[in-house]
């Protein structure tokens, strides 16, 4: 048998053995959605926030063979920096491991390995989804599976424009995600507010959601769930204002025949340019939002 290949940050273990809650981060966000310096600063940031609110982070990433769960400052730093990093979904993760390259975790890869390190609850951005085009590249992002297998609750901002949003939905109601909207009936759209759909559930209260995690694993139902936590109203960019954005960029992508992993870090880094920083400004708005979230609905014991 090959022994569980997990290293614990200082701070998240003391947290494991005194039974604080915990809120796993991912590292993609870091790598490939977000520039240097500020993916450096994002990262501070929303760990700061985690704690503020009550929780201790724990940022996920894989380096020399082994997962590690929480970083620290240097290795952050190193992470921000890094070029050639794997960007790690569930089909990668043993290989980045047994092969001992530095890999960053997707939404996907990060929720496996908090459910393996027994931590439950999860902040990120945006998750992954079902791409425009669909029909033609059959490219559904692996988050949509993984949410329906593994028991974490994923906190986001909704599904970004770049993706056919209500593809993503349906197909999350196929697989059997609970899709919990926190303080409005409609489905965020991760730069806006609305995205224009319905959403299936609604909790506003983050003890409310801890018990729904808790009823769903009583009743022996295995995923996870899925917070949509609408981008904070004075950092959202207008649904209108980001169509034609988004459409540009989607255009480049098809131009120049980008495909597979590619397509996201492609299309993040064409949309910060061409709204000329702010839709990352936006990004970051909604992580924080989404952290110190992730952090009341762990300490309510999800
Ligand atoms: N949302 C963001 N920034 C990101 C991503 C999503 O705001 O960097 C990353 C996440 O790690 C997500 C991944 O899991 O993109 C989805 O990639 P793909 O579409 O290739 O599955
Ligand atoms: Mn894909």
């Amino acid at each position: 048998m090959t022994d569980l290949p997990l290293s614990f940050a200082p701070e998240v273990a003391a947290a494991r053995d005194a039974g604080r809650p915990i809120v796993a981060l991912e590292s993609t966000i870091i790598t490939h959605g977000m520039p240097y310096p500020q993916n450096l600063e994002m990262a501070r940031a929303v760990e700061a926030a985690v704690r503020e609110a009550g929780a201790v982070p724990a940022t996920i990433a894989l380096m020399g063979g082994r997962i590690h769960v929480g970083l620290t400052d240097a290795a952050l730093e190193e992470l921000a920096q890094a070029t050639g990093v794997m960007k790690v979904s569930r089909a990668d993760l043993a290989v980045c491991l047994t092969t001992g390259r530095t890999g960053a975790t997707t939404v996907a890869a990060t929720m496996i390995c908090a459910a393996l390190a027994g931590i439950r609850v999860f902040a990120t951005g945006g998750i992954g989804g079902v791409h425009r085009g669909v029909e033609r590249t059959m490219d559904v992002s692996a988050d949509l599976t993984e949410l329906a297998a593994t028991p974490v609750t994923v906190v986001s901002a909704g599904a970004k424009a770049i993706l056919d949003i209500p593809r993503t939905f349906e197909m999350l109601e196929t697989l059997g995600v609970p899709v919990i909207a926190v303080g409005q009936d409609a489905i965020p759209a991760f730069w806006s507010r609305d995205s224009g759909l319905p959403a299936p559930l609604r909790l506003d209260d983050p003890a409310e959601i801890a018990a729904a995690a808790r009823m769903r694993r009583a009743l022996g139902i295995p995923g996870g769930q899925l917070v949509v936590n609408p981008i904070p109203a004075e950092a959202e960019i207008p649904r209108a204002e980001m169509i034609p954005v988004v459409d540009a960029a989607l255009a480049e992508a098809e131009a120049q025949g980008i495909a597979a992993k590619a397509v996201t870090p492609f299309l993040l880094d064409r949309i910060f340019a061409l709204t000329e920083g702010r839709s990352l400004q936006a990004n970051i708005a909604l992580v924080l939002s989404n952290a110190r979230l992730a952090a009341r609905i762990a300490a309510a014991g999800a």
